[in-house]
């Protein structure tokens, strides 16, 4: 079975395996996790922050970064499609008490311009705005760059006006990969930053939060009381420094197999896929109804081999990751095209 429905489904490789065999461990509640320790090091230096904090999700990262830069009832400015706003069970409202002030992007990111309309006056009727929300990618738009020159202007804004600035960063790495501008370049633009280990660098599980000291000593205190404090989990973060060190190069291989299976597909009739918006690791289908829909296909791509996800009722998502080569790639695009024949009968189309 060829698995695209995310990033999130790799498996451990036996090296990475191996290294988590061997990992040192230690009780991480008591701080003696040394290996932990040493992922944190890794990367509050790829992120050129002065710390950082390992926790099992990227949700989790997220939430708590939304704790520390905000008040209850507070007002944080992100982008309608962004992962914290849709897919995050509420947490914002539920965790950190604060209303989320959405923004209409293009292809998932916005303008400063946006961003200054959007910034409440400071009166006494309106929530404060005291944090902005990036997701780079971006998920929902499909894998897109965040443009860095709207980056910097943005992060002058927020300075202006004493906001904070929040990357969720779950596939930094790939933005990283696909533009060569430096994480840490990416990530001086914001107070806090996030990246999962756990997607396209192919660990397990776990993602790490970075920012000031101070910021990650608030953030420990949530880790905790959110239920985020592990033990022996040297474990499983050795298979994040494994995942860093040996698997950051490869997610190229994933953007030029996005590539190929976008461009392997965009032909068929009644197949719509943006190919300005493949830009990283994920393809954003568009099934149309005169095809079948989404969840049609991705039972009749299941059938053929492909595990792919309805995201939408006409629209799927594939993702790539290091599990899936050129080969699997190519024949994603054969299943496609072989559904595709078969389709469209259903629909009494194919004459
Ligand atoms: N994304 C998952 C699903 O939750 C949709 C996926 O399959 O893509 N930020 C971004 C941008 C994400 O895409 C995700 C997960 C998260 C945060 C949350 O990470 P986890 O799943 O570790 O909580």
């Amino acid at each position: 079975m060829i698995d695209i429905r995310s990033d999130t489904v790799t498996k451990p490789s036996a090296g990475m395996r191996e290294a988590m065999m061997n990992a040192e461990v230690g009780d991480d509640v008591f701080g003696e996790d040394p290996t932990i320790n040493k992922l944190q090091e890794i990367v509050a230096e790829l992120l050129g922050k002065e710390a950082a904090l390992y926790v099992p999700s990227g949700t989790m990262a997220n939430q708590i970064s939304i704790n520390v830069h905000t008040q209850p009832g507070n007002e944080v400015i992100c982008e309608v499609g962004c992962h914290l706003f849709n897919y995050e069970a509420g947490g914002p409202a539920l965790l950190s008490g604060v209303m989320l002030r959405t923004l209409e992007g293009h292809m998932g990111s916005f303008t400063a311009d946006q961003v200054r309309e959007n910034i409440r006056p400071d009166n006494a009727h309106f929530a404060q705005s005291t944090l902005i929300a990036l997701e780079n990618t971006h998920n929902r738009a499909g894998g897109t760059i965040f443009p860095f020159e709207q980056v910097k202007e943005i992060s002058a804004l927020a300075k202006e006006h004493g906001i904070s600035m929040h990357l969720d960063g779950a596939r930094l790495m790939n933005a990283v990969a696909a533009t060569g501008i430096a994480a840490a370049e990416w990530t001086s633009y914001f107070d806090s930053a996030s990246i999962c280990l756990s997607k396209g660098l192919g660990a397990p599980v776990g993602s790490v939060i970075a920012g000031t000291k101070e910021f990650i000593e608030k953030a420990h205190r949530y880790r905790k009381t959110y239920g985020g404090g592990m033990r022996q989990a040297g474990i499983i973060a050795q298979a994040g420094i494994y995942a860093l060190e040996n698997n950051a190069e490869g997610l190229k291989e994933d953007h030029k197999n996005a590539r190929t299976l976008a461009e392997g597909i965009a032909g068929l009739e009644g197949i719509s896929v943006d190919l300005d918006w493949v830009q990283s690791n994920i393809v954003m289908i568009d099934v149309d109804p005169s095809i079948g829909t989404a969840a049609e296909w991705a039972e009749a791509l299941g059938k053929a081999g492909v595990a792919i996800l309805a995201i939408a009722p006409q629209r799927l998502r594939a993702v790539f990751h290091l599990d899936v080569n050129k080969e699997g790639t190519l024949q994603a695009v054969e299943a496609f095209n072989n559904v595709h024949k078969a389709e469209a009968f259903q629909t009494g189309n194919n004459q």
